[in-house]
This record gives C-alpha cells, structure tokens and sequence, in this order.
C-alpha cells in the first residue's frame, strides 16, 4: 500500500490539534523533535486504501527563524518534504492566518487548506468564498468545523487526491520589479552551488530578508561566501530605494497581498442580503 506522510500546519489555536485528534483517534504518539523540547505529535490513520502518517506541527503565525517553533516547522517542511501539507485556518480570523498558508506556499510544497472555524466564522456574520479562495490561491479548500469532527473524511479524502495530483500551478507571490530583479539575481548565484535541496526561488527571497539560519546554511556551503557578498550588495540597494529594510518592506508585499486576497474571499452578512435582494 501507499504510504502518504501528511503534516498539519496552523496558527496556535485554529484546531491543529482537534482535526489530528479526530483523523487518528488514539494512534497517535508524543515526543519530541531531536534536540529540542518543542513537541512532536505522530498520529496513523488508514484512508482510501492509503496509510497516512499525520505529524502535527508547532503552531506558528510565521515562518522566520526567529522563533524555535517557527523554524522547527520550516525544517520538518523543508527537510522531511512531507507528501501534504494540510494547513489548518481559523476562519474567524482568517486575514492573520492567511499569511502563513502565504508562506507555506512559497515553499512550493504541497498544501490543503482545512477553513476551521467556520461556526464561529458564521456566527460573526463573516462567510468565506471557499471556491473562490481556491482559485485564488490555486490549492484545494477544505470546510471544517474541528469540535463537532465536521469535513473530516471531506480533508481526507481532499488530501489522498492532492497527493495523487501530479502537476500543480507553483505558487508565485509578485513582489515589484526591483524585488524581483534582486530574487532573480540571487537565485542564479545560487543555482551554480551543488547539493541545494531547497527551492531557489525562496532560498533568495530568505537571504534577501536577512534570514540567520537561510544566511548561515549557505554561508556555510562552497562558494557560499561569495553568495553573501552579493546578497548583502542587493540588500543595499534595495535599502537605497525603499528607504526601508528589504525584509519589511517584503513582510509589506506580503500582507498586502494576503490582505487582497482576503477582501476578496470574505462576504460580510450586510453584503450577502445586499446580493439577496
Ligand atoms: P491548536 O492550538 O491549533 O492545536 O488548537 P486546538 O485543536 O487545541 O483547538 C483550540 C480550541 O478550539 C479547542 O477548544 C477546540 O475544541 C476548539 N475548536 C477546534 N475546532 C473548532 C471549530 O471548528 N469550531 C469551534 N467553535 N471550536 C473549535
Ligand atoms: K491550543
Ligand atoms: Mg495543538
């Protein structure tokens, strides 16, 4: 049989847990990642004919490596290369959450999204365009309502297709021209070193925002120091332009498209009897 490896992404509280709990039930098993003390929760389910092996990941509102959870999350991504990645929103507060499936994205791995927290969502009179969503972000959508153990088969069975998907659209989040003059530059540097198992095009975008762990890796690598002076040249000029630090103005270029994405997604109550009427 087929073994799928299916990682749980989210924001702290949006149900990561809840939805894991209600796919494995008590196959699961605690402990933690090598060498540090943030949890890891490993759970089995068997699906369609599939085993999946579920791994909860820290909850996290960012990718960065300036929190541990942030940069054991990227890590199990980058390294592990789970087959899914299921990223579980909150969709009462869903312009936040958006901004890590954002990110998650741009590792250009695989990704499902679980909309949890649909009731309260609903309940806020806030209803969201989850087709609509889909095709924004070229990624299947899932409703869920985690604590009544809602759209669980619906993820699974969401999930075993997306694994079965072999072309997908690579997520590109446009960040203006002289952004991505200095992502392109970078990243045909880094296309000549050897043994570079990560996506080129967010290994720069990393570097450009002055990432340590992204800027220690490479530094690291042969012919990485060479990478670095032209990374910190780049950054220059883009501080010329912006009179800003490259990586806020990048962490901008991000929300506001997450922030575009969102007022097109959600329909408030007062539009919907608008549309009624
Ligand atoms: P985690 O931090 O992402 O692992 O979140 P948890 O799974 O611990 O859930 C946080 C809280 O939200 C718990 O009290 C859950 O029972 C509750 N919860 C989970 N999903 C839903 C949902 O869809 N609707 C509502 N109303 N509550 C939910
Ligand atoms: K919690
Ligand atoms: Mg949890």
């Amino acid at each position: 049989t087929e073994n799928l490896t299916v990682a749980l992404a989210g924001n702290p509280n949006s149900g990561k847990t809840t939805i894991f709990n209600n796919i494995t039930g008590a196959r699961q098993h605690v402990g933690n990642y090598p060498g540090v003390t943030v949890e890891r929760r490993e759970g089995l389910r068997r699906f369609d004919g599939k085993d999946l092996l579920l791994v909860d990941l820290p909850g996290t509102y960012s990718l960065t490596a300036h929190s541990l959870d942030e940069l054991v999350a990227r890590n199990v991504i980058i390294n592990d290369k789970p087959d899914i990645i299921v990223n579980i929103l909150d969709a009462s507060n869903m312009e936040r959450n958006l901004y890590l499936a954002v990110q998650l994205l741009e590792l250009e791995r695989p990704v499902v999204l679980a909309l949890n927290m649909t009731d309260v969502a609903e309940k806020m009179g806030l209803k969201i365009d989850d087709a609509l969503l889909s095709r924004k972000l070229g990624i299947a959508v899932v409703r869920t309502v985690g604590n009544r153990n809602r759209g669980t088969d619906d993820l699974l069975k969401t999930v075993v297709d997306a694994a079965a998907e072999n072309e997908r659209q690579p997520f590109t989040l446009y960040y203006g021209p002289e952004i991505e003059a200095k992502i392109e530059a970078v990243a045909g540097a880094l296309a000549a070193l050897t043994e570079i198992k990560y996506p080129l095009r967010w290994l720069a975008i990393k570097l450009l925002e002055n990432d340590r762990d992204v800027n220690r890796a490479i530094g690291l690598m042969p012919g990485g120091e060479e990478i670095i002076a032209k990374v910190e040249n780049a950054r220059a000029d883009l501080k010329a332009v912006f009179a800003d630090d490259p990586e806020l103005v990048i962490a901008e270029r991000r929300y506001q498209f997450v922030g575009e994405v969102y007022r097109e997604v959600a329909v408030s109550r007062q539009e919907l009897s608008r549309t009624a009427s």
